[in-house]
């Protein structure tokens, strides 16, 4: 019986109100229901790094566990390393990279003063499940402090070949304290492959089996476990959202016109800028569907304290500003740009109104927004998802129109096949799409981690950290996933 330890770098401690973003759509629902320690960033910059334990605060069966970020540590590991450098060379987007070594030490240190103030809340059985690319170094930082549970960690954006990787300069370091892991998970078989190439080339590991590595007589385990969405709940709250009067007023709003629909984080790797230009060819091209035809791109701001999220918002309100003046007509306005958020449940109901979801990334580790649209459709009147062929979630929702997010002539190509696609061809991709999600949900996904890591980790040798959590343990059981994927 073990307690469920989850560090991420942001935390939604519930008095902030939901964030938009698919790290907590993918973990809440096993933390809320498993129970556990939530521990990270808790959203503020203090004046001075604080000498004093994390803040500790309880909902429900969570306890959330945070820490503040002084303004060097925020700019250098989060803002500078952790989004300017770590995020988009894992997106393969290497020319958006800014290196400067002092970030990537302040990242290290960083991540050092997270595992300083983790310590003192482990206790002996506790699984410790670490998340994503602001944290690389954690589990070594664990190691070093004497941390003997199991570790397991799970990278939710993509991974790429080594090449790539080398681009930035403590790459080595970085797959080295990574492997202090005993569980590393990923979104698809590829991100998984690419990781195996970067962890014999720049750690000397070796791979001695299709999801296992070795490395100083250690095993370390590898496996695929793509985020999923509990689709029949989210169907239902769409079914619910759709008779709400705010979607209601959206359905007014278009006086018949059918609704493309775009709901991202507002981030470069998401592809705006190419899909606005392939909306725009679309309107240039196909100028039958002028006035019948409404494009809503809801995009909330995220990062504005990263400069190029900053540039990326200028760049999409002037693109969005060109094309309503030029392509659209005094009575009719074909793009409708939002760069507020909204309740996710709203979101639904919009997408369920959306003939089209238009889901464009440059590249995803998966894309939880593919699924939602498919869940939120009418099972008699279903729309056509345009996906990414670069996104993790096209490899389950192939039967989605697959584009490729660079070429504005195909977005606008499929934008046109979309909206003439009859009834017949519309179903019957949908229920392809839908089979693959249904049977899943982020309790199985996360359960899957979990059992790997019950599995693949056994406790180490030496003695763990104190216990000193008031805490009693919630328990863990031992749950047998019904979409076991590794
Ligand atoms: P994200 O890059 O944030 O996630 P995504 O997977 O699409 O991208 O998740 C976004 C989530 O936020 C969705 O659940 C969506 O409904 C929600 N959301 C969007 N706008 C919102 C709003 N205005 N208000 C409330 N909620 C909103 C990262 C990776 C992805 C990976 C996920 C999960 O980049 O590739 O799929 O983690 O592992």
């Amino acid at each position: 019986m073990s307690r469920l330890v989850v560090v991420s770098n942001r935390v939604p401690l519930p008095e902030k109100g939901a964030q938009a973003g698919g790290l907590a759509t993918a973990l809440q629902p096993l933390l809320e229901r498993e129970g556990g320690v939530w521990f990270g960033w808790s959203g503020t910059i203090a004046a001075k790094a604080a000498e004093q334990p994390a803040r500790i605060s309880h909902a429900g069966r969570v306890t959330y566990a945070t820490i503040d970020l002084t303004r060097a540590e925020h700019d250098g590991y989060y803002a500078n390393f952790a989004n300017g450098v770590l995020w988009p060379l894992l997106h393969s987007l290497p020319e958006m990279m800014r290196f400067d070594r002092s970030d990537a030490e302040t990242y290290f240190e960083t991540n050092a003063r997270f595992a300083d103030r983790l310590l003192p809340l482990l206790q002996d059985e506790d699984l410790v499940w670490v998340h994503d690319y602001h944290f690389l170094p954690l589990p070594a930082l664990l190691r070093a402090r004497g941390v003997t549970n199991p570790v397991g960690f799970f990278l939710h954006i993509p991974f790429p070949s080594p090449e790539i990787l080398a681009l930035a300069p403590p790459a080595g370091k970085l797959i080295t304290a990574l492997l202090q892991a005993d569980v590393i998970g990923f979104q698809t078989i590829s991100d998984l492959g690419n990781f195996a190439a970067a962890a014999t080339t720049f750690a000397g590991a070796r791979q001695i089996g299709a999801e296992l590595l070795e490395i100083d007589g250690r095993r370390v385990r590898l496996g695929v476990f793509p985020a999923e969405i509990d689709a029949p709940d989210f169907a239902a709250a769409a079914l619910r959202a759709a008779r709400s009067p705010t979607v209601e007023r959206l359905r007014r709003s278009l006086g018949g016109q059918s609704l493309i629909l775009g709901v991202d984080r507002l981030d470069p790797t998401k592809g705006l800028v190419q899909r606005l230009a392939g909306y725009r060819r679309f309107l240039e091209t196909e100028t039958s569907w002028h006035r019948r035809v409404v494009f809503l791109q809801i995009a909330p701001v995220s990062r504005q304290d990263v400069a190029s999220y900053q540039a990326l918002r200028a760049e999409l309100s002037q693109l969005a500003g060109e094309i309503n003046s030029e392509c659209g007509d005094p009575d009719w306005t074909p793009l409708r740009l939002i760069t507020r958020g909204g309740p996710r449940t709203t979101l639904a109901g919009y997408m369920r109104a959306a003939r089209i979801g238009l889901v464009t990334p440059l590249r995803d580790g998966m894309n939880l927004v593919a699924k939602e649209y498919v869940a939120a459709q009418d099972p008699e009147d279903p729309g056509v998802l345009i996906l990414s062929r670069f996104a993790g979630a096209a490899r389950q929702l192939d039967a989605a129109l697959l584009v490729n997010p660079n070429d504005p002539d195909a977005i606008a190509e499929a934008i046109a096949r979309a909206l003439a696609m009859d009834h017949r061809e519309r179903q019957t991709r949908w229920r392809a799409m839908w089979q693959a999600i249904v049977e899943n949900s982020p309790l199985d996904w996360g359960f899957g981690f979990l059992r790997a890591l019950q599995q693949g980790g056994g406790k180490r040798s030496a003695h763990a950290a104190p216990a000193i959590t008031p805490r009693a343990k919630p328990s863990l059981p031992v749950h047998t996933p019904s979409n076991a994927i590794n």
